[in-house]
């Protein structure tokens, strides 16, 4: 090996290092729930509904043997239906996923069906994520609330047919005035939309709500979809401790810095090796 290969080897090898240090970012568990139990009592709370209705059910799985099964009935008084988690705790950056599929829903154009809700100490809105259609086709959008109260609207991003991912990243502004805050909607994995410089550092996520919120539903509207896989967790960055797996990845990188040192002196120094 030439002290050019060697050299090259080690400056790539201390890269790896470097980035793999500095992009500890821990990811901690505030909620999640696969709906296996059946039913569900590992939520807080539950608003089963009426014409709205909501149950657990393996019809609805979309992972594992059960999911969250939600119908809408025929027509009359909508009113929400959710299973609804306390856990959140005024997170000032909070990040949920969940599963949907929409099955055999309809919703008529200029109609918004919220499915995902987070709240803040007083269980007022600070995002939701919702269902409208246009031309046939079901899309996503979410709202995002300021200190204001103000609404911005995501536009919205076809759905499609089966199965999809859905992930929000919420993160408050981190002052007043600093107007840094920030919220990404995610569909299957990649980003389909983002709300920047939000004036939100008085607003938290307290709890949770998934399921359906009728607040311009017109009777047209039914069908059932199914929800299922709800995850939630908190980022703390710059975590001061990495994980057994980091530990493996630092201590291979070290080898492969100190044998590479190694190979450099041998190869600056050959007679001593004769
Ligand atoms: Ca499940
Ligand atoms: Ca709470
Ligand atoms: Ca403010």
């Amino acid at each position: 090996m030439t002290n050019h290969t060697v050299f090259r080897q080690l400056i790539v090898s201390l890269f790896f290092v470097i980035f793999s240090v500095s992009s500890f970012a821990a990811r901690e568990t505030i909620f999640s729930d696969n709906f296996e139990s059946g039913d569900t009592t590992v939520w807080n709370s539950t608003v089963f509904g009426g014409v709205i209705s909501l149950s657990v059910n393996n019809a609805a799985a979309i992972n594992g043997a059960f999911g969250m099964n939600v119908t809408i009935g025929s027509p009359g008084a909508f009113s929400q239906v959710f299973v609804q988690s306390d856990s959140p705790l005024t997170e000032t950056n909070y990040h949920a996923s969940f599963l949907i599929d929409t099955n055999i829903l309809s919703v008529p154009n200029g109609d918004v069906l919220g499915i995902l809700r987070g709240l803040d100490v007083s269980d007022n809105r600070v995002f939701d994520v919702a269902l409208t259609s246009s031309s046939g086709q079901l899309n996503l959008i979410a709202h995002v609330l300021d200190d204001a109260d103000a609404v911005n609207t995501t536009s919205p991003v076809v759905l499609g047919s089966g199965s999809h991912t859905v992930e929000v990243k919420w993160e408050a502004a981190t002052s007043d005035g600093g107007n840094d805050g920030r919220f990404r909607l995610l569909l299957d994995g990649s980003l389909v939309a983002t709300v920047s410089n939000l004036n939100n550092d008085l607003d938290t996520i307290d709890d949770v709500r998934l399921g359906a919120f009728p607040d311009s539903l017109s009777s047209a509207a039914g069908g059932d979809y199914y929800l299922d896989l709800f995850d939630s967790w908190r980022e703390v960055p710059d975590e001061v401790i990495p994980s057994l797996s980091e530990w493996g990845m630092i201590l291979m990188l070290l080898l492969i810095v100190g044998s590479a040192f190694f190979t450099l002196r041998r190869n600056s120094n050959p007679v001593s090796h004769i």
